[in-house]
């Protein structure tokens, strides 16, 4: 499916968008930052950010037999919580959810949005029917939760994305049981000069490669028209991924197509999962100009050569 569009070193999918608010099958504003997993029998979900008309956001389940053509199902899977501990939390929405496989259940991190701001949630699924909330995992001023697919150390590990000072950086996180965590330190920050010199935020579920865990981020550049979303890597060490090993100088996505450009909030490109196949290409989804959601490809070994190549300059 490889087809080059534009310079960057992934490839988009030349029929994107995948999804778009034309194929909801009820009505709704946009459809975009969807976390894809491919499951062991060769099928594919993606769990979505839907904006309904009236303005907030929640999850919707797609399910794909190729990674490439979905079907969203009829009903949300994750609505606001109407009662209970989430309610509070969750009364401006449910946001960009990231997917990660651990230990054989479905664990996904999205952003609570409240009155208060933003918290990272918790919750799990075994069957992609039901779906549980587990906790909130952060206090308010934080979002952008990747868990890692793993224990490291002995220890859950999730990648976030606390704002302070006014400078949004990547964090790391670990904890015991999924719900306390601590040990936090700063991975890597927006960079002076740069296209990601204004925020960065993880993506994607972490990836275990040879060189190191390869973390899709995203980056904004901030100009007098508005930021711009772009897409990168990182490739952090195996056994303490607070320690970044290499970073591409240049993204590897930027919004250039119309599509990417054009929308409620344009010229962003948010990658927010991944899947490697078994030939060894790495499809990266992504939300495109906060409407839709689409794929680009590449070879997972030339996003960990850029890394790579980019440290030792
Ligand atoms: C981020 C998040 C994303 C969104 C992006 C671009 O802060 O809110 O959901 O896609 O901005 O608008």
């Amino acid at each position: 499916m490889r087809t080059r569009t534009g310079r960057d070193l992934l490839h988009r999918w030349p029929r994107n968008p995948i999804i778009t608010q034309q194929d909801m099958p009820y009505r709704v504003n946009t459809v975009f930052n969807g976390t894809p997993v491919k499951l062991d029998d060769g099928s594919y979900r993606m769990v979505v950010r839907v904006e309904g008309q009236q303005g907030y956001s929640f999850l919707a389940l797609a399910r794909s037999g190729d990674g490439l053509h979905f079907e969203v199902e009829p009903r949300p899977c994750m609505q606001p919580a109407s009662d209970g501990p989430f309610k509070t939390w969750e009364e401006y929405g449910l946001e960009d959810p990231r997917m990660t496989c651990l230990e054989g259940t479905y664990f996904i991190l999205y952003t609570a949005v409240s009155r208060y701001g933003h918290r990272i949630a918790l919750a799990r699924t075994d069957d992609f029917h039901a779906f549980q909330r587990i906790a909130l995992i952060s206090e308010a001023g934080n979002k952008d939760g990747v868990l890692f697919p793993e224990k490291i150390g002995g220890l859950y590990a999730r990648l976030d994305r606390p704002i302070g000072q006014g400078i949004g950086s990547v964090w790391i996180s670990y904890s015991p049981d999924l719900v306390n965590w601590g040990r936090s330190q700063c991975v890597f920050g927006p960079r002076p000069r740069y296209w990601d010199s204004y925020r960065v935020g993880a993506s994607a579920t972490p990836i275990r490669t040879e060189r190191g865990w390869l973390e899709i981020y995203h980056g904004v550049r901030m100009t007098c028209a508005g930021p711009i979303y772009r897409a990168g890597a990182v490739i952090l060490d195996l056994d303490n991924p607070a320690k970044v090993i290499g970073r591409s100088l240049p993204p590897i996505l930027s919004p250039r197509t119309d599509y990417e450009r054009i929308g409620d909030i344009g010229n962003v490109v948010f990658a927010s999962g991944a899947v490697v196949e078994p030939d060894g290409e790495i499809r990266v989804y992504y939300g495109a100009a906060d409407v839709c959601i689409c794929v680009a490809t590449a070879r997972l070994d030339d996003v960990v050569a850029l890394c790579m190549r980019d440290a030792e300059t």
